[in-house]
């Protein structure tokens, strides 16, 4: 057999592959379980160690060139078809500007628009707060104790020094220590959310190491589940724009809220899509869980400065991002934080768009 010549076929068969498709049909010829000079591997074997002396060294010669040479081709291929995609999708900076300005609101502006909007309606105000907070405010306030995972390196973004109070400083991991630090410095009663930035050392398809979130804090007198039933449901029908949202509370646990209760929202299967509306028990439907809340845990209420046994509340904590897709469409979180302005072209909304529950976002073009 002619080892030499068989090697020179296929290299030049690789050579002339235009298509990463046909390339890898091609490997699987040569180098694939039943392929070509894997077969040739394989009558090594059979031979004698004098004709293997000489024949073997001559296949894994073969075998490495025709290696070589695809995963050059292979290079080759892909560099094209990067240039290509390059070249179609060049922004021309020097194009003139538009007659009319073409910026657009982040999905994430106009949702949270919506939020202070709808709350400001049911008599919340909006608070706000440091984005870089100390372990106390964070965590120890909030029952989170020192052997909390929560607390791990792994999730939190740690500063590496103290501040000169020797307080040890970190990037905030939810917006709860913006209702410490209202607690402390308002007393009650208090009706407030906490929208904004969190940050958290995780990153996948599902979450990205910044996000938003918004909490919500009604501190008053004989606070029960009820009132925090009623303002979820409220709050959700005027958000997705629809009567027929339906709550289920499920019993869960979070150390800042005793007892704490994970809401689940009902949806229906449309083509296949979650559509948030009626009962997650009917058929077809299901439960998907949204937010999660409880009765602020009476050590909470005592390191914001305030007596659990005249004061309760309850609190509330839903990811910004996760309410925007909801209701948009988006099926992508980390493309909300990539700055493309084509995704916004087609996720961003008119300046001149006013998120106010009369006119809703149903109204826009
Ligand atoms: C959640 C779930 C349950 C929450 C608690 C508080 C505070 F500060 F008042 F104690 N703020 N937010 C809370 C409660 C947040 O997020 C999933």
């Amino acid at each position: 057999m002619d080892y030499a010549a068989t090697g020179e076929a296929a290299l030049a068969r690789i050579g002339a592959a235009q298509e990463l498709d046909a390339l890898e049909a091609l490997r699987v010829e040569f180098l694939g379980k039943q392929g070509s000079i894997s077969g040739l591997l394989k009558t090594l074997g059979g031979m004698s160690p004098e004709e293997r002396q000489t024949v073997g060294p001559q296949i894994h010669a073969l075998r490495e060139s025709v290696t070589a040479a695809l995963a050059e081709r292979k290079e080759a291929l892909e560099s094209a078809v990067l240039n290509a995609r390059l070249a179609a999708e060049t922004v021309d900076l020097t194009l003139p500007a538009p007659a009319a300005p073409r910026g657009s609101i982040h999905p994430v502006s106009q949702v949270l628009d919506e939020l202070a909007e709808i709350f400001a309606d049911l008599g919340f105000a909006v608070a706000t707060g440091p984005e870089i907070e100390d372990d106390w405010h964070n965590f120890t306030a909030l029952n989170i104790p020192e052997s909390h995972p929560a607390r791990a390196m792994h999730d939190t973004f740690y500063f590496p020094d103290c501040d000169t109070a020797g307080r040890k400083m970190l990037l905030r991991t939810h917006t709860s220590p913006v209702q410490i630090r209202s607690m402390l410095q308002h007393g009650a009663p208090i009706r407030i959310i906490a929208p904004g930035r969190v940050y958290r050392s995780d990153s996948d398809a599902t979450h990205t190491p910044m996000f938003h979130q918004v909490e919500g804090l009604v501190i008053d007198k004989g606070i029960t589940l009820g009132h925090l039933k009623w303002t979820l449901e409220t709050f959700l029908k005027a958000f997705f724009e629809r009567e027929d949202i339906v709550l289920r509370l499920r019993p869960s646990y979070f150390p800042f809220t005793e007892p704490s209760v994970e809401v689940d929202v009902g949806f229906a299967l449309v083509n296949g899509k979650r559509v948030l509306g009626g009962s997650g028990d009917e058929p077809g439907h299901g439960w998907m869980e949204l937010l999660g809340s409880g009765m602020v845990n009476r050590k909470v209420i005592a390191a914001g400065g305030l007596d659990p046994d005249e004061w309760q509340g309850f609190a509330f904590g839903v990811g910004v991002d996760r309410l925007a897709m909801l209701k948009y469409g988006m099926d992508d979180l980390r493309a909300f934080f990539d700055g493309d302005a084509r995704w916004l072209g087609h996720y961003g909304f008119s300046a001149l768009d006013v998120p106010t529950l009369s006119v809703g976002v149903g109204a826009r073009a």
